[in-house]
C-alpha cells in the first residue's frame, strides 16, 4: 500500500484526509505542530492502518529536513505528498495589515510548502515516481477585498504547483493542486484570531463544504491510474460561485 505524508494533519482538511485515507488502509505519515493531537490521532487511526507521526512546524526548515530524513525504513519511501498545512491570518485592508500576519501566511503557506517539498522531492526524483498534491484555494485563483496577502500566498502556491509540474515532468512525478473555496473548518477562527462568533458567521446562511468533501476529492486524485494526473481542481460548495459571490438564504 502507498505511503502518504500529510502536513497539517491534526485539523480541518488534513485531518479529514488522514481519516479517510486510514479507512482505505494507506500507510500514513501525519505531520503537525501539536504533539498531543498527533498522539491522539495515532491512537485513533492506528487500528486501521500503519501510522507514523512527525512533529514539526513547516516554518522551521532545519527541523523539517531532519524529521523527514529520520523516518524509519518502512516509512522512508513517500509515494504521495499532500502539502496541506496552511492558514489565513487576518482579513484587513493592505494599509492596515499586520507584519506578523503577513509573515505567518508567507512563511507557512509558501515557504513551508517549499521546505517540505524540498525534503521529499529527491527520493521521488530518484525513483522516477511520486505524487505531490498542493492544497491551494479559490484565493489562489482570484483576489478578493482584504484578502491581499492571503490571496498572494495562495497565488504563489498556484504558480509553484505549475512550476513543480514542469520541472518534475522528466521524472514522471505527478503534481497537482486541489483548490477549495469555503470549507467549514477552524480556518476562520484562526483568521479572526479566536473570535468564534465572527468565524461562525462566515459559514451561516448556506451549506459550506465540509472538510470530508475536500478529502474525498483528494482521495479521487490519488486513486487515478498512473497515467492520469489531476493537475488543477477547484472545488466550491454549490452556494458559492466565486470568492465574492455567495448565495445565502
Ligand atoms: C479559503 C477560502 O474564501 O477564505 O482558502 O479564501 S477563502
Amino acid at each position: 500500500m502507498k505511503t502518504v505524508l500529510i502536513t497539517g494533519a491534526t485539523s480541518g482538511i488534513g485531518l479529514a484526509t488522514a481519516k479517510m485515507l486510514a479507512t482505505e488502509s494507506y500507510k500514513l505519515i501525519l505531520c503537525g505542530r501539536n504533539t498531543e493531537k498527533l498522539v491522539e490521532l495515532k491512537q485513533q487511526l492506528g487500528n486501521q492502518t500503519n501510522i507514523y507521526t512527525l512533529e514539526f512546524d513547516v516554518r522551521d526548515k532545519k527541523v523539517v529536513s531532519e524529521k523527514i530524513q529520520s523516518l524509519p525504513a518502512d516509512f522512508k519511501q513517500i509515494d504521495v505528498l499532500i502539502n496541506n498545512a496552511g492558514n489565513a491570518h487576518g482579513l484587513d485592508p493592505i494599509d492596515k495589515g499586520s507584519l506578523e500576519d503577513w509573515d505567518a501566511m508567507m512563511d507557512i503557506n509558501v515557504k513551508g510548502l517549499l521546505y517540505v517539498s524540498h525534503a521529499v522531492i529527491p527520493q521521488m526524483r530518484e525513483r522516477k515516481s511520486g505524487h505531490i498534491i498542493n492544497i491551494g484555494s479559490t484565493a489562489g485563483k482570484e483576489v478578493y477585498p482584504n484578502g491581499n496577502v492571503y490571496c498572494g500566498s495562495k497565488h504563489a502556491v498556484d504558480a509553484i504547483t505549475t512550476g513543480m509540474r514542469l520541472d518534475l515532468n522528466p521524472y514522471s512525478i505527478r503534481v497537482g493542486a486541489v483548490n477549495p473555496g469555503l470549507v467549514h473548518t477552524n480556518f476562520s477562527e484562526v483568521r479572526f484570531k479566536g473570535d468564534s462568533d465572527r468565524a461562525e458567521k462566515v459559514y451561516q446562511g448556506y451549506q459550506p463544504l465540509e472538510p470530508e468533501d475536500v478529502a474525498d476529492v483528494i482521495l479521487f486524485a490519488i486513486t487515478r491510474p498512473p497515467h492520469v494526473n489531476i493537475a488543477d481542481l477547484t472545488v466550491m460548495c454549490t452556494a458559492q460561485a466565486s470568492s465574492t459571490v455567495l448565495k445565502k438564504d
